[in-house]
């Protein structure tokens, strides 16, 4: 008997020597529309699915495979007598390969104004009706979503026929497929934050090497819509093949050097800690400022930068060793410059958009966190001085600074800047004295003078007097401690200037 082959494609990418050769394996070719269009003009014959339906494509299309003729022919058991039965009594051929891929609702609401009628009438109904029926009986039918696939496909059906392992295969990459399609579907039309079920769709981007260490499997995937300002998007223009470590830390680069919108920024990044921020007028000043403030961790860092990254400032990056480089872009000399360090990564990215994400996911056994990324900055916050002295307009600038660098160390986190760079960084400790005494320790004489930013209230008195002992005059963090009082006395006794941001900035 011969055998039957329905395709119905949107995506028709070498489709017309896929169908020849189905064709000329005695295939015969069942089609819609536009796909019968095309392969006949390409030289197939081809049955239309009317004639196998005897009834039209009504509804502007929405309804042409939808129909027991069709749908028979796919879901019908072989094996099963009463299935076979059926299928004589109401004259069902069946159906052993089914080629669709669906309406294109991802292109279409990527399009820049796309209408909402546009994107509904790209929900495709058929289409998955039809994978979904064939990869349920896969046990009979093969099913094919991806144009990659045509090969094997071909390859096996004029040999032996479609070997079970590949329609299995095939099946769990169409329920993949359309699950994907219904996840965007979801998300376009949600409007939670939060909704009821966590319809999640990413596409991989890349197989991995490994993940954070060499023993553990690790891929990159991405949102089938990445935003133009983020990670996912970013071009890479020079170097090895990125790290799970080098996006993780890229990543956490980003984020942080989008938060200066209003100066140059440079940001070098250490296990997704920064290690060293300068700010200045220029580019390569702010980076003189970013190296300075810890010229040993900088080592094998990650630097990011938030203007085009210019002769001048590639000169002084080229003579370090960084594992990656992230910009808007690279002038010509710059680019050229760079490129000669073999084991460099260079990467573009948009900064417009200031790095975030619309959810931030973080995994437990069992399930999933999902929260709102922390967005938020001084500009949202109410700012209070808790002291007798106000800062100074020169300690404002250092606080200001601080803040917005604590908010991207790992909690407890302990910043100190002064002028124009950071002096100390304490991150990740269990108490927030330990977080101090390590930033300052690292800022030695630099202390004297410098402004302290905390992620979250203090408990107790310790470290304002930690922190004074040291020499630091200025201190921001959020207030709110049942014990803020015990701790505003002894800035007062010191003379150190604090002020309260009634927002807090943990990171885990
Ligand atoms: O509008 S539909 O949801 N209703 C259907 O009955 C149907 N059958 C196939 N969409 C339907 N399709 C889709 O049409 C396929 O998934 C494919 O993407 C497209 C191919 O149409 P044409 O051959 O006319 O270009």
């Amino acid at each position: 008997m011969k055998r039957r082959a329905l395709i119905s494609v949107s995506d028709k990418t070498g489709l017309s020597d896929f169908a020849k050769a189905l064709q000329e394996a005695d295939f015969e070719v069942i089609s819609t529309g536009g796909t019968q269009r095309a392969l006949e003009a390409a030289g197939v014959r081809v049955v239309g699915i009317s004639e196998v339906t005897n009834f039209p494509e009504i509804l502007d299309g929405r309804v042409k495979t939808l129909h027991p003729l069709i749908h028979g022919g796919l879901l019908a058991d072989r094996e099963k007598e009463a299935h076979r039965q059926a299928l004589q009594e109401h004259a069902i051929e069946p159906i052993d390969l089914v080629v669709v891929n669906l309406y294109p609702f991802k292109e279409t609401i990527s399009k820049e104004g796309a209408e909402d009628a546009d994107a509904i009438d790209n929900i495709d109904i058929g289409g998955p009706a039809m994978l979904r029926a064939a990869a349920k009986n896969h046990a009979h039918a093969a099913v094919v979503t991806d144009p990659e696939d045509y090969p094997r496909v071909l390859e096996e059906a004029r040999n032996n026929g479609i070997r079970f392992e590949t329609r299995r295969h095939l099946a769990a990459k169409a329920f993949r497929h359309t699950a994907a399609y219904d996840a965007l579907v979801a998300e376009y039309m949600t409007e939670e934050a939060f909704p009821e079920t966590m319809t999640l769709t990413y596409e991989k981007k890349q197989t991995l090497r490994y993940g954070e260490n060499p023993h553990q499997g690790a891929s990159f995937y991405q949102h089938p819509l990445p935003a133009d300002s983020s990670i996912a998007a970013a071009k890479q223009l020079h170097g090895k093949e990125l790290s799970y470590n080098n996006i993780n830390d890229v990543n956490a680069a980003f984020a942080l050097v989008s938060e200066f919108s209003d100066t140059k920024a440079a940001v070098a990044v250490k296990h997704t800690n920064p290690c060293g921020v300068g700010i200045a007028n220029t580019l390569s000043a702010a980076f003189e400022e970013a190296y300075a403030a810890d010229p040993v961790s900088i080592f094998g860092g990650i630097v990011a930068l938030n203007d085009t990254v210019d002769a001048d400032t590639a000169e002084q990056l080229a003579t370090i060793f960084l594992e990656v480089i992230i910009a808007p872009d690279y002038s010509h000399d710059a680019l050229e410059l760079l490129q000669k360090k073999k084991n460099i990564r260079l990467l573009k990215v948009d900064m417009a958009g200031g790095g975030n994400v619309s959810h931030a996911l973080t995994s437990v056994s069992g399930g999933m966190l999902v929260q709102e990324d922390d967005v938020k900055g001084l500009a949202d916050t109410d700012v209070k001085v808790a002291t007798k002295r106000a800062p100074t307009a020169e300690e404002w600038r250092s606080l200001e600074f601080a803040w917005r660098v604590v908010k991207h160390v790992k909690s407890n986190a302990i910043v100190l800047t002064k002028g124009s760079r950071t002096v100390g960084v304490g991150a990740g400790q269990m108490n927030r004295v330990g977080a101090a005494e390590i930033a300052i320790a690292q800022a030695q004489s630099e202390t004297q003078g410098s402004a302290l930013g905390s992620d979250a209230f203090f408990p107790m008195k310790d470290t304002v007097e930690t922190a004074m002992k040291a020499g630091v005059t200025a201190v921001i963090q959020p207030g709110g401690s049942k014990r803020d009082q015990e701790s505003i006395d002894a800035a007062d006794e010191a003379g150190i200037t604090m002020v309260f941001t009634g927002m807090r900035h943990f990171r885990h």
